[in-house]
């Protein structure tokens, strides 16, 4: 029994779901609704599942996880098919710097809580929040761009011609991105990495339009 717990628009659980999609593994998934009012990641049976009231979150037969960058190498390990890292010990190291770019120095800075905690503690309107947001993905999006230039690693994808890691980090953040009309004319390699991946079935279908607890689907 494998099952993912997520939100249609929760970008670290739409990484799980590209992952899970590329390497071919099904699974059931579960809705836990974020929006502001609903707030099921704090019901006391998800807490009791997951103290730390976040999604993504997985069970997959005895082992239950949170944390994507942890379910992502999870899933690497116990299920090697299709790659989602390279062969060589540089190169995957390469993929790993480009996905805790994303991971680690844009994500955080822009997810749910953090927000929140802008608007309700420090007072900050919307104009503020929306300038915060932009300014974390631009220059997250401006060091990954020229990454993709100076490394002489990506081809159609952001290492070589397969996808990896480091694509199923960038492309959630690039949804993000425009659902916050962050202009991304700057970054013409982004761009085509972002049309080759989604060109893909996997990348496709784990959109946030695609799942069933979209209002639009
Ligand atoms: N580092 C975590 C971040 C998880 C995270 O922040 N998830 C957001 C949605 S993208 C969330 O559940 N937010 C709920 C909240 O902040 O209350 C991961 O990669 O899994």
């Amino acid at each position: 029994m494998r099952t993912l717990f997520g939100y249609f628009r929760s970008s670290a659980a739409y990484r799980v779901r590209i992952a899970l999609g590329l390497k071919g593994l099904a699974y059931d998934y579960k809705a836990i609704n974020l929006k502001p009012g609903e707030d099921e990641q704090r019901s006391p049976d998800y807490l009791a599942m997951n103290p730390q009231g976040r999604v993504p979150f997985l069970v997959d037969g005895e082992v239950n996880l949170s944390q994507s960058p942890a379910i992502l190498e999870y899933l690497e390990e116990a299920y090697p098919e299709a790659a989602l890292l390279p062969e060589g010990v540089a190169d995957r190291a390469y993929v790993r710097q480009l996905s805790a770019l994303v991971a680690c120095d844009i994500h955080p800075l822009n997810n749910l809580s953090v927000l929140k905690w802008l608007k309700g503690e420090l007072g900050a309107d919307e104009a503020a929040v929306n300038k915060w947001y932009h300014h974390w993905i631009l220059e997250g999006f401006a060091a990954y761009e020229a990454l993709l230039g100076t490394s002489g690693l990506s081809g159609r994808f952001s290492f070589g011609d397969a996808p990896t890691l480091a694509d199923i980090y960038l492309i959630p953040q690039v949804w993000n991105a425009n659902r916050f009309k962050v202009p991304l004319e700057a970054f013409p390699r982004i761009n085509a990495i972002v049309d080759a991946c989604n060109s893909l079935e996997a990348f496709a279908d784990a959109a946030p339009e695609k799942q069933p607890d979209c209002p639009a689907a």
